[in-house]
This record gives C-alpha cells, structure tokens and sequence, in this order.
C-alpha cells in the first residue's frame, strides 16, 4: 500500500502486477529470483528489482526527487524512517489480530487480547506524542509515514475498537487522502 501511494503521490505511471500468495507465486523463480526475499510489494524500475516497502519509497524519492514523499530537513526524514521502521517491526498482536482484512473486507467481531490492548496502548502513546495538537499530519506537510501510521491506527478504528479522540481523528482524516482512498477502491478476491 505505501509504495501505491507514494507512486501516486509522486504522480509516477506504474502498472501493478498482483502475486497470488496463497498459491505462493512469490516462490516461482520469475519473482523469488529478482525479488531477492520472496516477499511482496517488489518495485522493478528500468531492470532493477527491490523489495521492501520502505527501501522502495525511499529509492524511489532518491531517484525522482520532484515530488518527494520524505521530509527534507534530516532529522525529520530520520523521524518518518524511525516511525515507519517501528510500525514494520513492532505491534505484532494488533497486525495479527486486526489484519489488514479489517480496513479491506470489514470488521471482526473478536475482542483484542491484553497483548494486543498492550500494543495498542503503545501505539497511542507513540501517536499522541508525535501529533501536536490538531495537526493533520505527523512533521507539518504529508509523509508517507502518516499513511503507515494512518494504516496501524486504523486496523482499531475501523474496527469499531477505542481509540483516543486525537489518533482517531487524525487516522480518519488520513484516510481521506486521494492516493490512499485509490488503494481502498481497488477491486479484491473475495475471501
Ligand atoms: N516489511 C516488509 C513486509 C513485506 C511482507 O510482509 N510481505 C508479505 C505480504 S504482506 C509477503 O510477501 N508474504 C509472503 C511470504 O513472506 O512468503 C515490507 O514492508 O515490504
């Protein structure tokens, strides 16, 4: 989802080729080969492969840097990585969960587990720390660690589970973005 909405936030023409992982095409050698670790998404860019959400968007402002994704100042920038490095290494229990079959499909009735609640407690303080009061983004102009942020708060709130008003209000809007509302209308398999 992030390297969708950096591409189109940075208004780069793409075509998106899906892999069907449950009969796991990620492990034929036509996409195990370039994409080095069998895992989806896999940017190929004039003949180069990447796979890493992160070491994607990132390459992808190095490389077209007009309409850049990332803060300029460079502890700022370091900030947007901590972030999105965080929400790709921690959280387990919300990610497992409230997977992403929540924001896509609909709600689940079960209730979080005390690891998932501890997680989620985390997650506020984390956010409520990082949003000064009613900012729309996380470092003044949009980043695409808002949209990872944006994703892990939402995986709660569209699931009808407690959120602080501020994160709540601040995943929702987020949510509104162009970009990210092209992901959410994509067309899916049913489950
Ligand atoms: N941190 C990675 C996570 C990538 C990832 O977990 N991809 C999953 C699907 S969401 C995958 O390809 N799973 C297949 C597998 O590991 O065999 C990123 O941001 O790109």
């Amino acid at each position: 989802m992030s390297v969708f909405v950096a591409l189109h936030e940075k208004g780069l023409p793409f075509a998106l080729s899906t892999v069907d992982l449950g009969r796991y095409a990620n492990r034929a050698q036509d996409f195990a080969v370039p994409s080095l670790t069998q895992r989806v998404p896999m940017l190929v860019h004039d003949g180069f492969a990447l796979s890493e959400s992160s070491a994607i968007t990132e390459y992808l402002d190095e490389v077209f840097p007009a309409t850049p994704v990332y803060p300029a100042d460079p502890r700022v920038r370091a900030r947007a990585r901590q972030v999105q490095a965080w929400l790709r290494s921690d959280l387990m229990p919300i990610r497992q969960e409230r997977s992403t079959e929540v924001l896509f499909y609909g709600p689940t009735p079960t209730a979080l587990s005390d690891a998932a609640q501890a997680s989620a407690a985390k997650l506020f303080a984390a956010s409520e720390a990082l949003l000064a009061a009613g900012s729309p983004n996380l470092f003044g102009e949009w980043c695409i660690a808002d949209m990872d942020l944006a994703l892990m708060l939402n995986r709660l709130v569209l699931n009808g589970d407690p959120v602080p008003q501020r994160p709540a209000d601040y995943a929702t809007r987020q949510w509104q973005r162009p970009s990210v509302q092209r992901w959410v209308a994509l067309k899916r398999p049913a489950l």
